[in-house]
């Protein structure tokens, strides 16, 4: 009984020097390996944000309205190290007042992250990245499948390029929706073929399943990062074949950033629900250390 006390304070005294640490460390420090191994300048830039936010959460803002979109940043911006958004999905979409939520954004020290889900040929990925959205003006990263070659992110690199910005590039690798096609298979080649790409920034890993976001991490290697959806603090099944997995159990499975949508928009206080998801990410990144 007195051992168990002794080791539970043990482990309590650990931790909180960990996090003490952590205020004054850099971010090389905080991230070890995953640091070391990845020189890519916008994987770094995400590191060190998550240090200064003390957060791994993407929001998936998955709101309709800009007045929506405003409101949700506003109230849960402070928690975040990323902003994921779909686009397209908004029916009051304007030029101008997407420029303001960008500008707000980055004000608040969030990566902006356009979760197209490129699939094309490369010439055409990468005019897309222009067209009406102008994704290359304003996003740091965005998705890609690989089911077209790789020659997609070169496509999507040279768009960047043509706007004299640094972006960089999720290959799905894994999907957390019931019954996807995404066979391990695939997933090897992807792997193998995205992490000696410079553009590829990472992997989209599936957040449902930690044993199979293990895997990926074995495959992946220590270098390029794993941003995970299918994460959520109630575990289980979603919104037309959704799955959820819990977000500290992603982290320990080797995910870098857990992508919530629902588990903090759809809360009665997305703040607060916010606020829980930057606490239990962070912490899990201090204990995998
Ligand atoms: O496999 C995937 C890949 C992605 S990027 N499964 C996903 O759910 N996503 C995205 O993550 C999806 O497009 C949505 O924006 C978000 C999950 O939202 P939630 O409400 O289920 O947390």
């Amino acid at each position: 009984m007195l051992l168990s006390i002794i080791k539970k304070r043990l482990i309590a005294v650990s931790y909180e020097d960990k996090e003490l640490l952590a205020n004054t460390m850099q971010a090389s420090e905080v991230w070890g390996e995953r640091w070391q191994n990845n020189s890519l300048p916008m994987a770094r830039t995400y590191m060190e944000v998550a240090c200064r936010k003390k957060s791994l959460v993407c929001l998936a803002a998955d709101r309709k309205t800009m007045d929506g979109l405003n409101q949700l940043l506003d109230e849960v911006g402070p928690y975040l190290a990323a902003l994921k958004t779909h686009v397209d999905l908004i029916d009051d979409w304007s030029a101008d007042s997407w420029k303001l939520f960008c500008d707000k954004a980055k004000e608040m020290d969030l990566l902006i992250f356009e979760d197209r889900k490129f699939a094309d040929i490369g010439k055409i990925s990468r005019d897309q990245m222009s067209g009406v959205y102008d994704i290359r003006s304003w996003a740091d990263l965005v998705t890609a499948h690989m089911i077209s070659g790789q020659d997609i992110v070169d496509g999507l690199q040279a768009g960047w390029k043509d706007v004299g910005r640094n972006g960089g590039v999720l290959l799905l690798a894994q999907m957390s929706s019931r019954g996807n096609l995404l066979s391990p298979e695939y997933t090897e080649t992807v792997v193998k073929s995205g992490s000696i790409h410079d553009g590829v920034f990472g992997f989209i890993g599936n957040g449902s399943k930690p044993e199979d976001l293990k895997n990926l991490r074995v495959q992946v290697g220590q270098g390029k990062l794993i941003w995970t959806p299918g994460v959520n603090i109630a575990v289980g099944d979603g919104e037309m074949g959704q799955r959820y997995g819990a977000p500290d159990e992603a982290i320990h499975a080797g995910s870098d950033c857990i992508i919530v949508g629902s588990g903090i928009h759809k809360s009665e206080n997305p703040a607060e629900s916010a606020s829980a998801y930057a606490e239990v990410s962070w912490s899990a990144l201090l204990k995998r250390r």
